[in-house]
């Protein structure tokens, strides 16, 4: 499908917009599976997609939003159906450039650590929906409305396995920019891109006028086209009803704007009807296009935030690495995962930007090893990684489970390496470095070496990787045994920057082996690269010398605003005196000041917490541990989520660490003073979202309460029921769509009549604080955080 791909490079292209809706116009009931309309009602869909072209819609989408074989018994039919309707409409429009999208939104279900499901298994479900779609003859994919970038790259992998068409990528941010698991626009673009996806934008949650931030930053990172397809608004209750905010006219006057940020693809999303489209198309055509410009930014990202190397030098913390270390060693033929974890985390707080992974080892099964040391160091630390392995079957199963674009290290110009790792950086997506040797070894000449660059560049453009993909690492060798060691590399990181124009990236320590003092020789030489135009350095972030070399280059090269980070670092040098371990601390400080069980619970280290608890056991009442140790952890964590300085996945790793320290003294206590308050939650009559109240449940059940799930779709007399025969004095109900939102206030109508005491917290996307005090809710929480504070708040 070149054409799809040429087409919305020459020229601006629409999306359809709503289908819930206007299907439930047509009588679908709440609760009832719009999908199964496809081989109930054809007719009415066929009419649905007609009236989108007719509006000037390119790309329609087939209803196979929530087509997948958790939901379906008969998968094959309702896609091969809803793929069918589709291009009936299109066979009957008659005209050029249209186009039926495959429908794919969230599985309903989460990746963990967020949720149960394994990332392959994901995989494998997507997989199964998009060879019907293929072959049923889809023309692109829409993977649509992703608030959780994990599951986004789940979808993505499948289409990229199992088809060749287009694939477009769009995200539902909420109203701070930011996924639910924390992502932002940057970090997002580094991993679509990476991915290789043909569109990417956003969709959902937001109207077009919540939109405006978020397109802007797009258009700052994006190198592929832009799709803007917003809600009609946000909703709003009127005449007992509740509708989106903005009609079409408004709509489509935003939608204008959103076109002069950058916006490519416009259409829109819940709440949008044919004449959305329509007037868009109109006020639109016409506005000159442009397509987004290659960034040329050299880029890796985490699950929720883009490094770049193309202003600041980048740190990569060099510890995660078995080299010269016994007790790392031991760690990883004991299997002890957590060591490894903190090792990647007391980095971070180090200051270092990306972390270098390398858990080689003859004697252990290096590839499963580096599988899990990524899968659970991207759960609790959210820098990039760098992926250190020579082994290509290690590398292959470590990017494809990475939370993000990850850095490769590495390749070099030995044609076997480079055919083993070219096509996997450009399957899983990656920043690949590029050491200057070959079958001859290392150049002794800075020109050979440059030569090398050339020919590594010049190959990897034969994969389709761009240069801006590439950091080349000229290599240092120690000058014990080469007095020019230095001054080659180092005037090879000079020519490869200024006449190769990519990053360069070298392993810092490696100049002094075999000298003493080796942090005053490596932080000289660290200040040294960087004035030749490093973009990056693998060093130890627990040298200080390192660290002051880099605080104070940055500073003297105008690169530090007010030196307001030299600064700070030189005022945590002046602080760093050691602290006594005192029983009436105060956990308010950050790092080393803090109890070791109160800083697992912040990291997110469950078996540690579980340890720590125990040792405490020994010395303090189970109580005073929970009072002045578990419940300080959870604040301090609570906290940093409301400032956002971390996010949803590390606020549940810590709510489950305290749930395991609250496991290893509850023995000690007995159940029932252990437990809290009961806590009945359900999502509400006609929803089958839960995810949202899962999240809350998890959260809820390690902060200690005795929470009672009553699932999804429930009828308000279960609930009633529920509340009565527990005794609950807290309700939380969730809605997740406009059209349910209705039976949250029946709901809350019949809790209030029956059970009088009770009091009711609700939350869900489209709910907000207004609308929670119009329906008569106790409380709106706004996130899973907010349902626990509240419940604190009463029962405190
Ligand atoms: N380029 C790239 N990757 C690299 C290197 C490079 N990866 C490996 C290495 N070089 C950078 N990483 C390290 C890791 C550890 C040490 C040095 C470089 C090191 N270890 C001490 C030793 O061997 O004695 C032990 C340290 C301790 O325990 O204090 O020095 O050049 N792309």
């Amino acid at each position: 499908m070149t054409e799809i791909r040429e087409l919305i490079r020459q020229k601006r292209t629409y999306f359809d917009g709503g289908m819930g809706t206007l299907l439930q116009e047509r009588g679908l009931l709440p609760g009832e599976l719009p999908e199964t309309w496809n081989l109930t009602h054809p007719d009415e869909l066929i009419e649905i997609h007609s009236l989108y072209l007719e509006a000037g819609a390119n790309f329609i989408t087939a209803n196979t939003f929530g087509a997948n074989s958790l939901k379906f018994s008969n998968l094959e039919e309702i896609i091969k159906a809803g793929i069918r309707n589709a291009k009936k409409a299109v066979e009957l429009f008659g005209a050029p450039e249209r186009f039926v999208a495959f429908d794919i939104g969230p599985s309903g279900r989460m990746i963990g650590p967020l949720g149960n499901m394994d990332f392959d298994d994901a995989v494998e479900l997507f997989a199964e929906s998009v060879k019907i779609a293929d072959a049923a003859g889809a023309d692109l994919f829409i993977i649509e409305t992703m608030n959780d970038s994990y599951e986004q790259k789940a979808a993505i992998l499948a289409c990229k396995e199992n088809s060749r068409l287009p694939i477009f990528a769009t995200n539902a941010y909420d109203e701070h920019g930011r996924l639910m698991t924390g992502a932002d626009p940057a970090a997002v673009i580094a991993l679509l891109e990476g991915l290789g996806v043909d569109a990417l934008g956003v969709n959902c949650s937001l109207g077009p006028k919540q939109m405006r931030g978020l397109i802007s930053q797009y258009a700052k990172y994006s190198s592929v086209p832009i799709i803007v397809n917003p809600n009609a608004g946000m909703p709003k209750k009127r005449d007992g009803k509740t509708v989106y905010d903005i009609n079409a006219d408004e709509f489509s006057d935003v939608m204008v704007e959103l076109a002069e940020l950058g916006g490519c693809i416009l259409g829109g999303c819940c709440g949008t009807t044919p004449e959305y489209i329509r007037k868009t198309v109109e006020k639109t055509s016409s506005i000159e296009y442009i397509t987004p410009n290659d960034k040329a930014t050299t880029v890796v990202s985490s699950y929720n935030h883009a490094v770049s190397f193309n202003d600041l030098p980048v740190l990569i913390g060099e510890r995660i690495n078995p080299t010269g270390k016994k007790r790392f060693k031991q760690a990883l033929r004991e299997n002890d995962i957590d060591y490894i974890i903190n090792e990647g985390i007391s980095q971070q707080d180090k200051g270092v930007h990306i972390l270098d992974v390398n858990v080689g080892l003859p004697e252990i099964d290096e590839s499963a090893m580096l599988d899990s040391v990524v899968t659970e160091l991207q759960t609790v630390c959210d820098l990039p990684l760098q992926i250190d392995t020579s082994r290509a079957d290690a590398m292959e199963i470590a990017l494809r489970h990475y939370n993000g674009k990850a850095l490769i290290n590495s390749v070099n110009a030995k044609q076997e390496v480079m055919d083993a790792v070219f096509p996997l950086a450009k399957k899983y997506g990656g920043v690949i470095i590029a050491l200057t040797l070959d079958e001859s070894g290392i150049p002794n000449s800075a020109a050979e070496r440059f030569a090398l660059a050339e020919k590594m560049i010049r190959e990897a453009e034969k994969y389709g990787i761009d240069k801006k993909n590439i950091i080349v690492d000229p290599l240092a060798m120690t000058i014990s045994s080469d007095i020019n060691s230095a001054r080659t590399t180092l005037e090879a990181v000079r020519i490869i920057s200024d006449k190769l124009g990519v990053r360069t990236s070298l392993g810092v320590s490696n100049i002094s082996f075999g000298l003493p003092n080796r942090n005053d020789i490596n932080s000289f030489f660290l200040t040294m690269a960087f004035e030749n135009g490093l973009s990056a350095a693998i060093i130890n972030p627990f040298s200080d010398e390192m660290m002051t070399s880099f605080h104070c280059w940055k500073a003297l090269s105008g690169k530090d605003e007010g030196c307001m980070k030299y600064i700070d670092f030189a005022s945590n040098k002046i602080r760093k005196q050691p602290v006594a371990e005192t029983a009436a601390y105060k956990p308010t400080l950050e790092g080393s000041g803090l109890h070791p069980l109160v800083s697992s619970i912040v990291k997110g280290l469950k078996q540690s917490a579980f340890a720590e608890a125990k040792k405490l056991l020994v010395t303090e009442l189970p109580l005073k541990i929970i009072s002045e140790y578990i419940v300080p952890a959870l604040d301090i964590v609570g906290e940093k989520f409301e400032k956002k300085a971390l996010f949803l996945p590390q606020l549940l790793m810590s709510a489950e660490a305290a749930g395991e320290a609250f496991e290893a003294v509850k023995d000690a206590i007995g159940e029932t003073t252990a437990k809290k308050e009961k806590i009945v939650i359900a999502t509400v009559k006609g929803d089958i979202h839960d995810i949202g109240k899962n999240i809350v449940k998890t959260l809820l059940k390690n902060y200690g309460y005795d929470v009672i799930d009553l699932g999804k779709d429930i009828k308000p007399e279960s609930v009633v029921s529920a509340v009565k025969e527990s005794g609950a004095p807290l309700v939380g109900l969730s809605a997740l769509m406009t059209t349910t939102v209705d039976a949250m206030e029946e709901t809350i109508k019949l809790l209030r009549a029956e059970c009088p005491n009770v009091k009711i917290m609700v939350g869900g996307a489209v709910m907000t604080k207004e609308y929670a005090d119009s329906i008569g809710a106790d409380s709106y929480s706004k996130d899973a955080m907010g349902a626990v504070k509240y419940a604190e708040e009463l029962f405190s």
